[in-house]
């Protein structure tokens, strides 16, 4: 017997995860909701927040050490990003390589398609032999159809992405890139570095307040998606260093007791007062955890390359036999 206001039978999958995430105890939602278009223009802005340091240090470090990084890929280089963005930092990379080998083979994978126009226009018309192929896809599910690429592939996960990983699923996940590649092929990962707790919490907490909007996106988004009727001013941006467990943790805290419907689901959701929805995790690494990381997924760490004040860190990990 199905009762009349009962959700619909198939949800979207948005609303499966907004059932899932809210019905936990501690609720949390995944960072990945994060992104749709709105989404990701906001973390394009986080990009250059004075407070976010990780992207330009990356930069910084692609700018200063490109050349090396793609010389010590190899020959013959495909290039493919998981979880590409606009890929702005990826173009500094793919500049270099233009360099050394005639033509190449861009393939961005990510989830936001405006993301992704971005990325192709960032790029095209710009260099003469280089060919972008996009693909609008959770990059954890494209896995299995890396092998297909032609050439040896330099696999491209930055911008510390995998620090919205938990520990072992950061192992799962790199080991799962290992078995979609072949011997000789390679992985670029980009960590964010521990540093000081000022420096870590400012990045999180910025003073024009875009990351507590992107937080808030989260629930903007279930509203547009999912019928959610949340009050984006009922909730509060917070986001703090815990040493323990070595991350920035950022919630949605409640301003007060409330019960928010969600359309899509037929059901509301109760908050007390001070009840926070857990939204991400963003991990942060030494090097002694990144060489255990990569050895633990079967990588061979190769190289790595890092700013004056290891604020952040490119690793190369190698495929091997
Ligand atoms: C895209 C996961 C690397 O953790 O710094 C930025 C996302 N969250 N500000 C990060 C983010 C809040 C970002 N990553």
């Amino acid at each position: 017997m199905t009762a009349y206001n009962s959700p619909a039978v198939v949800l979207s999958p948005i609303a499966e995860e907004v059932l899932q995430g809210l019905s936990a105890t501690p609720k949390r939602l995944p960072p990945k909701l994060f992104y749709d278009a709105a989404g990701s223009h906001l973390f394009e802005q986080i990009t250059e927040l004075p407070e976010y340091y990780p992207t330009r240090t990356e930069r910084a470090i692609f700018e200063a050490c490109g050349g090396e990084i793609v010389a010590q890929a190899g020959n013959n280089l495909t290039l493919i990003e998981l979880g590409a963005g606009s890929a702005s930092k990826t173009r500094i990379l793919i500049e270099a390589l233009a360099t050394r080998q005639l033509r190449v083979g861009f393939y961005p994978i990510d989830v936001s398609v405006a993301a992704l126009k971005q990325a192709v226009t960032g790029l095209n018309g710009h260099l003469p032999h280089l060919r972008v192929r996009p693909m609008v896809a959770d990059y954890s599910r494209s896995l299995p159809h890396l092998s297909a690429l032609p050439g040896r592939k330099l696999v491209l996960f930055i911008g510390s992405t995998i620090g919205n990983f938990e520990p072992q699923e950061a192992v799962q996940f790199l080991s799962r890139v290992r078995r979609s590649l072949q011997p000789g092929d390679a992985v670029l990962v980009g960590f964010d570095m521990v540093k000081s707790p000022a420096l870590l919490h400012a990045a999180y907490n910025d003073g024009q307040g875009v990351t507590a909007q992107f937080n808030k996106n989260i629930l903007a988004r279930i509203n547009r998606e999912a019928g959610g009727r949340f009050d984006l001013n009922a909730f509060q941006h917070v986001a703090f260093w815990n040493a323990e467990r070595s991350r920035i943790e950022m919630h949605l805290e409640s301003q007060m007791e409330q019960d928010v419907l969600i359309e899509d689901l037929g059901r509301q959701f109760h908050f007390a007062a001070g009840e926070r929805i857990h939204t991400e995790n963003s991990y942060k690494f030494t090097s002694h955890i990144i060489s255990r990381l990569l050895h633990q997924s079967g990588l061979h760490l190769e190289k790595y390359w890092r700013d004056e004040n290891e604020w952040f860190c490119v690793a190369m990990g190698r495929i091997s036999t």
